[in-house]
């Protein structure tokens, strides 16, 4: 699916009456942290990665939307965070913690390695049905997450942006900051991705997130899904 006809299969689900509804966690467990894609589960439920620089807020929003102090960390032990880490939601579907992009303070061979991980990861997984790829909303567009999401969107790869940290802005620099961004990315697309603006610390944009992960989940399971 590319950019354009994502957006418009957005756009398609927020029509539908249930988009709004937000999805109850049941269950969160980690399942396995995995070197590679050829050693992640052997199962076929849909799967939804996350990922963004290192310091992004990505462990606070994995454990805000589940309702887990402490599940990111598990995939925190030393080791982990290099490492494509599996946690099955509802016994329905995966998030997928996925290593952050760009360190400042690794070789260039961990990070070539790192970067194919995460690459191979995103083009060869038939299960992963969207990336969120996470952005501190307080920064200037950066450079490397700009890449990244171009180069999700010339790979064909289903993506949603979430700006995480929104209660260290007021709420209007925060939406300010997100149009600014928005402004941005059209300059190299003619149609923007899903954008979610959350705040792990005071639980903002928890529903929206989770409603559209749940809106998806539906459609797969009817069947109306067009496929990625
Ligand atoms: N105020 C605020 N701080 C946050 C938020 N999300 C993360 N942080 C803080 O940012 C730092 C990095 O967060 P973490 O979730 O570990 O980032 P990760 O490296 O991307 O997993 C921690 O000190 C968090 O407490 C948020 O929504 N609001
Ligand atoms: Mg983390």
């Amino acid at each position: 699916m590319n950019l354009q006809s994502f957006s418009n299969y957005f756009s398609y689900l927020c029509t539908q009456n249930n988009y709004k509804r937000g999805m109850e966690i049941k269950t969160a467990e980690f399942t396995l942290s995995a070197p590679m894609v050829s050693m992640c589960p052997q199962d076929t439920k849909p799967e939804y990665a996350f990922i963004g620089r290192s310091n992004v807020g990505k462990s606070s929003l994995i454990n805000m939307l589940t309702n887990h102090k402490k599940l990111a960390k598990t995939s925190q032990t030393p080791g982990k965070t290099l490492l494509i880490n599996h946690f099955l939601i509802n016994r329905e579907w995966y998030l997928v913690d996925l290593p952050g992009y760009g360190f400042a303070k690794r070789s260039k061979k961990e990070v070539d390695r790192l970067d194919q991980m995460i690459r191979g990861y995103i083009l060869q997984r038939e299960q992963l049905v969207n990336v969120f790829v996470l952005v501190d909303v307080r920064l200037e567009p950066q450079k490397i997450d700009l890449e990244f999401i171009e180069w999700l969107g010339m790979s064909s790869v289903p993506f949603a942006i979430v700006f995480t940290k929104a209660d260290k802005l007021t709420p209007n620099k925060a939406r300010q900051a997100v149009e600014a961004y928005k402004k941005t990315l059209m300059e190299t697309w003619e149609e923007l991705p899903p954008i979610f603006l959350t705040s792990a610390e005071k639980r903002d944009g928890r529903d929206d997130v989770l409603s559209y992960i749940e809106q998806i989940n539906r459609e797969l399971h009817s069947g109306n899904a067009p496929m990625v």
